[in-house]
């Protein structure tokens, strides 16, 4: 058994990671250095969860001092408040979509596009942050969510690593995740595949391994906030009413390119037909009714709400709810010792028959510790 497969070992005991993990593509297929710059028949990226990082301690925070003091609306889109129904909208829905239900939510600026390296570079210039991937894994906050008997891992693998998307030439079966994401010392944001790949040339490129502290501390510092869960679908429905992606009802793999998603059998063949085969440079498709970019695909994003698969039950009435700000504690089943964000929109990973993340009502979660190469966010404004 090798150093991954060790760690995944150990994190699978309680971090596990099917969906996001999922949604990985190929490396095999991609020269590195110029990016320098289930189950069964379920979606695995979108069934149960993405694979979380163990063990750093949370994010430093931001100094007052250090907020960005230029704090506008660039770059963002004013979306007016509304009323909608919250929830799945097809038969690819799981149990945690849920009942469907009335919401209303206040207007807010949203970021048009998802955070490039480009912006969290202006951030980490400013403020000297170090994300979550970029810290060595701390063994005494680690054991703490794993079994008594748990052994320590070799200390070769507790160094600074992050997940990343390895493409397999084969698989047996889609249970195991470990056959295409691999525990990769070196990989960060400035590293989006591991120590020799660089972001230079990718200033416009989604900013992925970002965990939700990381994310946090961003939007703290440009005077913003992640987006509500439900701030989140609202938006990325873009005024249309009960349809299943941010373009309307038609199906992703017909017509026009309508977002980076994964085409052709996860994970060992993608034809890329929409151009990448990993991230693509933030609104490199059209957006949606709302002018919001990449809502579909490309990175999932962060939002602030923790994550409960019966959330929707506890706040569904008829008179509806007004902007819900998520459970007050984190549930998932299938970790139920680990407390989760919910992330939104699916990767660059998904596909249709595999994991269907770009639905706008598509839920996935993942522990707040977690980057990944297919994991990034974007903000939200109040007035
Ligand atoms: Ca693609
Ligand atoms: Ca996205």
């Amino acid at each position: 058994m090798n150093r991954i497969r060790k760690i995944f070992v150990l994190a699978a005991s309680f971090l596990i990671a099917s969906n996001l993990l999922a949604q990985i593509p190929n490396a095999n297929n991609i020269n590195i250095d110029t990016f320098s710059g289930s189950r069964q028949k379920k979606p695995i990226c979108c069934e149960s969860n993405l694979p979380k990082r163990f063990g750093a301690k949370a994010g430093k925070g931001i100094n007052q001092s250090e907020k960005n003091k230029t704090t506008n609306h660039d770059g963002m889109v004013w979306v007016q408040g509304g009323t909608f129904m919250m929830g799945g909208d097809n038969n690819q829905a799981s149990s945690d979509e849920y009942p469907k239900h009335k919401v209303t939510v206040s207007g807010f600026w949203i970021d048009a596009t998802e955070v490039t390296n480009e912006q969290f570079a202006a951030f980490v210039n400013a403020t000297h942050y170090i994300t979550i991937a970029e810290r060595k894994p701390d063994w005494n906050e680690i054991k703490k969510q794993l079994p008594p008997d748990t052994p320590k891992p070799d200390d070769s693998v507790l160094v600074a690593a992050s997940l990343i998307f390895r493409q397999p030439k084969e698989v047996a079966g889609l249970n195991d995740y470990t056959q295409w994401w691999e525990w990769k010392p070196g990989a960060d944001w400035k590293h989006p595949h591991g120590p020799n790949s660089y972001i230079v040339g990718k200033e416009k490129y989604p900013v992925v391994h970002i965990a939700w502290t990381d994310a946090v501390a961003y939007c703290k510092w440009a005077g913003k906030r992640l987006p509500t869960e439900a701030e989140w679908e609202f938006a990325a429905r873009g005024g249309l009413q009960n349809n299943i992606y941010p373009w309307g009802n038609e199906p992703v793999n017909v017509g026009k390119q309508k977002a980076n998603y994964w085409q052709g059998e996860f994970p060992t063949k993608n034809t890329v037909e929409d151009g990448f085969f990993y991230t693509a440079p933030v609104g490199s498709y059209a957006p949606n009714g709302y002018g919001l970019y990449d809502m579909a695909g490309n990175v999932w994003e962060w939002t602030a709400d923790l994550y409960n698969n019966t959330y929707y039950d506890s706040i569904a009435k008829p008179e509806g709810v007004i902007n819900p700000q998520g459970p007050q504690t984190s549930y998932d089943p299938d970790e139920p010792t680990i407390p989760k964000r919910t992330i939104r929109g699916g990767s660059f990973l998904c596909n249709d028959s595999y994991c269907s993340g770009f639905r706008v009502a598509r839920r996935m979660k993942t522990s707040e510790d977690s980057g990944m190469e297919h994991l990034g966010f974007r903000c939200v404004q109040d007035k």
